[in-house]
């Protein structure tokens, strides 16, 4: 969970309280909502026989991290007239495929990281085949999760969901971005199409599906969802650019994961190629466009407006 409060915590939330001209209170409502997913996730999964791939899949689930999608998902239900029980199933999911995708990454053959989340990677927990395992049990476990705990919520919204969180992560998302940024590694000329390709892919394309399927369960129409997918394609590329900043900036223990790591590997970043000032400044227009998009919606909107400045302030 991630609260200045909480020392167990590798992340830390900057003081946003009283820089937004609402009545609300982010790190309070973070904070609340961080609870109610790390309940519904701890609850998700229980370990039985063969408890070692259970306790594999709950050691990186539960280990922490902003739960930034499951949030969004939920904060783009109620936006959408939906209530919190209708998506946590699917909150849940979103988290479930995050964290596989983290697994994976870090696997020697990608991105080879020992830390995450503040904690050895998987692979270094439990070995590279109980690793890749674990990642693949999270993976089916979350459409299956989706299918079946889902209540009030009519069958072909369901359809369209699940659909939605495949093309999220099939090669046409997090796997296809996954790929290029393997290929890019290590080559000068990467340019800003590739880069823009790699992370609304690897990054975007998750989080566009946490908002959009969030508002679909709850029946959303077309024209919230064509705000909706703007906000989100924004917020997603503004995420990557501070991730990228953050990755020069901060420190392991701010990360919960090695810093420094793109320069190591001689990936192209928009650091790189704008170098930071630059990074922040896109980041933060990105960040007021995705915003404009969902003002319009007024007081319904303020949690999503309050999330996507959260994303540029973020120190972790
Ligand atoms: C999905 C089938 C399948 C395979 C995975 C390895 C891979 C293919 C894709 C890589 C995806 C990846 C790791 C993208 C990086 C996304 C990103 C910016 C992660 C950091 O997210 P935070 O900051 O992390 O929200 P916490 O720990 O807070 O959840």
């Amino acid at each position: 969970m991630i609260s200045a409060e909480n020392p167990h915590t590798t992340t830390s939330v900057p003081d946003l309280s009283s820089s937004h001209d609402f009545d609300f209170n982010l790190v309070d409502y973070l904070s609340q909502r961080q609870a109610v997913v790390e309940a519904a996730l701890d609850a998700s999964i229980p370990v039985v026989y063969p408890e070692k791939i259970y306790e594999a899949m709950r050691y990186s689930l539960l280990a922490g991290g902003k739960r930034l999608r499951p949030i969004l998902c939920l904060a783009a239900c109620e936006l959408a007239g939906g209530t919190l029980d209708m998506a946590l199933p699917t909150a849940c999911a979103l988290e479930m495929i995050h964290t596989m995708s983290l697994i994976h990454d870090d696997l020697p053959a990608m991105d080879n990281d020992d830390f995450r989340r503040g904690k050895p990677t998987n692979h270094k927990q439990y070995g590279e085949d109980i690793a890749i395992l674990a990642g693949d049990g999270l993976l089916a476990y979350a459409f299956e999760h989706v299918a079946i705990c889902t209540q009030q919520v009519p069958a072909e919204r369901l359809l369209k969901v699940v659909a939605r969180l495949g093309h999220a992560v099939a090669a046409t998302g997090l796997v296809g971005g996954q790929v290029v940024d393997l290929e890019s590694e290590g080559m000068a000329d990467v340019t800003l199409s590739t880069l823009n390709f790699i992370h609304a892919h690897k990054t975007g394309a998750l989080l566009e599906a946490s908002v959009l399927s969030g508002a679909e369960l709850a029946g959303a129409d077309q024209h919230l969802l064509q705000r909706c997918s703007q906000y989100a394609r924004n917020i997603g590329l503004a995420f990557q650019i501070i991730d990228d900043v953050l990755d020069v900036t901060a420190t392991r223990e701010e990360l919960g994961k090695t810093a420094g790591k793109d320069v190591q590997a001689q990936k192209a970043t928009y650091p790189s190629l704008w170098g930071i000032p630059e990074s922040q400044r896109q980041a933060q227009r990105l960040i007021e466009e995705a915003k404009a998009e969902l003002a319009v919606y007024g007081e319904q909107a303020i949690p999503l407006l309050a999330l996507a400045d959260f994303i540029i302030a973020r120190k972790s």
